[in-house]
């Protein structure tokens, strides 16, 4: 009987790609497992987040009997629940919580990976029913192994991750995930309830027809984000146009796409946010690993993403990412401002 081994699933790829290097422990293999398994509890209740919230505002109790959470708490708790009592993982920073835990129990004391992620970005757009994500970004701890993990093991530059990807919970669920070997994309086959292997090998068109910006803020940008922003509005067919501005508020149903066709995303400095919104641990840092493995760019307006040595768990940075020549074009703008 013929066993169908063309579509994989996320379990059968990490193990095909661990057999590839005979040296692998299996541990980053189990810890993207892990994430997928949280991943898939968590699209569960972001399905049901509109009936589960008319029903909690009845009366704080769902149909279950449970206590209604806030839904990027509970994504929250899956992940560092599936990440605590995993073997592969000795601690976690996240967007929910103040501080790094370190888990310190015997088995995650000798994990070689901690994990910082965004268990649930963009949630404020849950109930008008616009996609959102899961963001993580895994790192080699630099302490010893044997011991808790410490601050030191979270504040990496980006260049140094092992492996980052994200979830988004849209028309589809996908899973996407990069290691330096490549960009793999895995959508969820509700018939089985597993990721399987749909986007291998993603690559960043170097050129693309979308710029994604929030056009309110327009006047608060320095003037060369202004500039090429009105570049991209002037775009015709002879000069590569011409463009589209998509911008849905949600970042990783927005750099998905770009990844996927091709484009440009900029959340640049504002008056109230002079550093950026976006945070760079756990959302700038693993999108900038993915895009650049897929052939892209990522800095913030001044030098790469990758090469930031983070001071703080919870620090912003302004981001621009996507396509490599349009990422050439708009740093054309912002060289002559530096110059
Ligand atoms: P603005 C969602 O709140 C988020 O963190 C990202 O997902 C999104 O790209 C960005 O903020 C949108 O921010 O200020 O344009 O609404």
């Amino acid at each position: 009987m013929m066993v169908n081994r063309k579509i994989l699933t996320l379990d059968e790829f990490t193990i095909q790609q661990m057999r590839a290097f005979p040296h692998a422990t299996g541990e980053l293999s189990n810890l993207l497992r892990d994430l997928g398994l949280a991943a898939k509890r968590i699209n569960v209740e972001v399905n049901k987040a509109g009936l589960v919230d008319i029903l909690g505002d009845a009366g704080e109790i769902n149909v279950q009997g449970e206590d209604v959470k806030k839904l990027d708490v509970y994504a929250n708790n899956q992940v560092m629940g599936v990440l605590k009592h995993g073997i592969s993982c000795a601690g976690i920073g996240s967007e929910e919580l103040d501080d790094f835990i370190a888990f310190d129990d015997p088995v995650s004391n000798n994990s070689k990976y901690v994990c910082m992620f965004d268990p649930l970005d963009g949630s404020g757009n849950i109930d008008v029913n616009v996609s959102i994500g899961t963001i993580f970004s895994v790192y080699r701890r630099v302490t010893p192994k044997g011991q808790p993990v410490s601050r030191e093991d979270f504040l990496q530059a980006g260049i140094n991750q092992v492996a980052a990807g994200y979830i988004v919970y849209g028309s589809s669920t996908m899973l996407v995930y990069a290691t330096r070997r490549g960009v793999n994309g895995f959508t969820l086959d509700p018939s089985i309830g597993e990721f399987s292997l749909s986007h291998p090998n993603i690559q960043c068109p170097e050129f693309g027809k979308i710029y994604s910006v929030n056009h309110g803020n327009f006047f608060q940008y320095e003037k060369p984000v202004q500039d090429y922003i009105q570049v991209c509005q002037q775009k015709t067919k002879e000069t590569g146009g011409p463009y589209t501005q998509r911008y849905i508020g949600s970042m990783v149903s927005d750099l998905h796409r770009n990844l996927i066709k091709g484009g440009i995303f900029m959340y640049p400095a504002t008056k109230d946010k002079p550093k950026g919104k976006l945070r760079l641990l756990y959302e700038c840092n693993p999108f900038a690993f993915i895009v650049e493995v897929a052939g892209g760019k990522a800095t913030n307006g001044k030098v790469r993403i990758l090469d930031i040595v983070p001071t703080e768990l919870h620090q912003r940075s302004t981001l621009f990412i996507g396509s490599k020549g349009m990422m050439e074009e708009l740093e054309s703008f912002l060289q002559r401002e530096n110059a």
